[in-house]
């Protein structure tokens, strides 16, 4: 059943499915195609049928019943993300346990749409499941701001890909982008700066709100990060009050890191981060609350322990669990917080130990999922501190055993962050996340067994297609056979 070819057929899809059983007979797709779905599978069914309009220009109705793409809710073995995709002479059907299934099941189905003008589904059967819980992009919007639209328009391509999490980094020494209503000088002010002459922004919350309810009809979850204790030069720049003595740095654009830090023994630091981390608790539905950690070099490792400890605190007092860099893991960790490794060599004694005491960890090693290291000495976009990363290099490890020691069954899952000291423009964020993103997707979806490079960069050159017909920017990696 696992025959996965990578040849244009039903199976030539990213992340790749679990089973995929291809057929002769494909669907042939004609103006009154229809989607059907009733109850908890109708906004899906609307979200495949606007895909599908956007792609062939019919009118894609969606209907309770009669001749159609049929997608509906039955008890189902592959969990809650997890569908099975049928495309025969009979007709197309996604069946799933949950609503998030059948989402991931239409974009399978939007994945296999040819182009046009003969709108020939391949045909065949798809059994498809999540490997690992947690699929991230983090998107840095504090070196440079990104509007709504742009950051909706990245929340379609992570979900394309089956990613399940949205990270924000919200705010950094260039720029604070979340409008705390206690606080109106840290988007005022501080929100008035990026890397470089830009004229940075800030999101309000109601645009916030959009952003997560957006994400969330895509079963993309936001994970908000306020960086602390490092990183925070636009908050100290805007609120006097917390720096020592009383007195404002002034605003920074550069691209330097490790700086600025929040002092740790003022109660005015911890009174603040509980003001933001509230007002963030009650914007934010999901679990996660990301605390930074990351880089703060200006503190002793006691002082760091200090702010960790009391942040982790603040943050279960709102209701929510904190994600950090995997420098937090040297200071004591709650059991609920998820460290997330950054590092560009694999060994980490701290990682291991945490996940050893139980704490989850996710994965990002710079040197593998950072989209923003420059794909290789050509790139005009992008750092090299953690070295190249080609597309096989963003494809070829494994999340589970990377780090020697770990506990594989610590691991929640993994994502690719992108930071925005090189990147101004959505065209920007699409030539470095395309096509590395659909890489890291596919280690966090698709069974172990299915990983295999000739397989993914046959199945990657058959998106190229869509990506210029959608409009999105790539990289044209001379790794890849582009049609
Ligand atoms: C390191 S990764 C940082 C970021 C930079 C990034 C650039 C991490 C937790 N900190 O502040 O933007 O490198 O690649």
């Amino acid at each position: 059943m696992n025959d996965t070819t990578g040849r244009a057929g039903i199976g030539a899809v990213i992340p790749a499915p679990w089973s995929v059983d291809a057929a002769a007979a494909g669907v042939r797709l004609a103006e009154d195609v229809a989607v059907v779905a009733t109850g908890p599978a109708v906004d899906v069914g609307e979200l495949l049928a606007q895909g599908l309009r956007e792609l062939t220009g019919f009118a894609v109705p969606v209907r309770s019943d009669g001749p159609g793409i049929w997608l509906s809710l039955d008890a189902t073995a592959e969990g809650d993300e997890g569908y099975r995709l049928s495309v025969d002479p009979s007709g197309i059907a996604i069946t799933a346990l949950a609503p998030a299934g059948l989402f991931y099941g239409a974009q399978t189905l939007l994945q296999l749409m040819p182009t046009g003008p003969d709108w020939l589904v391949p045909g065949g059967r798809i059994i498809d499941r999540a490997r690992l819980p947690y699929r991230g992009l983090m998107l840095d919007v504090a070196r440079h701001f990104f509007t709504v639209a742009q950051v909706c328009r990245m929340v379609d391509l992570a979900a394309r890909y089956k990613l399940n999490h949205l990270h924000l980094h919200l705010t950094d020494d260039q720029g604070w982008r979340i409008a705390v209503r206690s606080r109106p000088a840290l988007t005022g002010y501080g929100g008035g700066t990026e890397v470089g002459d830009g004229p940075g922004g800030y999101y309000s919350q109601d645009d916030y709100r959009e952003i997560v309810a957006y994400a969330a009809r895509r079963f993309v979850t936001v994970v908000p990060e306020i960086d602390l204790p490092g990183h925070t030069n636009a908050a100290l720049a805007s609120c006097p009050e917390l720096n020592p003595g009383g007195v404002a740095p002034p605003r920074y654009t550069g691209i330097e890191v490790g700086f600025s830090a929040l002092d740790v023994t003022s109660e005015r630091t911890y009174a603040f981060l509980d003001e933001v981390f509230g007002e963030l608790a009650a914007l934010t539905p999901g679990p996660y609350l990301h605390i930074g950690g990351d880089e703060a070099k200006t503190l002793d490792p006691d002082r760091y322990a200090i702010i960790v400890d009391r942040v982790q605190e603040l943050v279960a007092a709102h209701g929510k669990k904190v994600i950090g860099w995997h420098e937090i893991a040297a200071a004591k960790l709650a059991p609920s917080t998820v460290v997330q490794f950054w590092g560009d060599t694999p060994e980490s004694p701290n990682l291991v130990a945490a996940a050893a005491q139980g704490n989850r960890v996710i994965m990002s090693p710079a040197d593998r999922a950072y989209l923003d290291m420059r794909y290789d000495e050509d790139s005009p976009l992008g750092l090299s501190w953690a070295g190249y990363v080609s597309v096989r290099r963003a494809y070829d490890w494994d999340p589970v055993s990377l780090v020697p020691g770990l506990d594989p069954a610590a691991v929640l899952g993994v994502e690719c962050p992108l930071w925005t000291e090189t990147a101004l423009t959505s065209a920007d964020l699409e030539y470095l996340a395309l096509p590395r993103l659909p890489a890291i997707a596919e280690l966090g979806w698709s069974d172990p067994d299915r990983h295999d490079w000739e397989s993914f960069r046959s199945r990657l050159a058959a998106q190229a297609t869509a990506w210029t017909a959608l409009g999105l920017n790539y990289y044209a990696s001379p790794e890849i056979d582009w049609p």
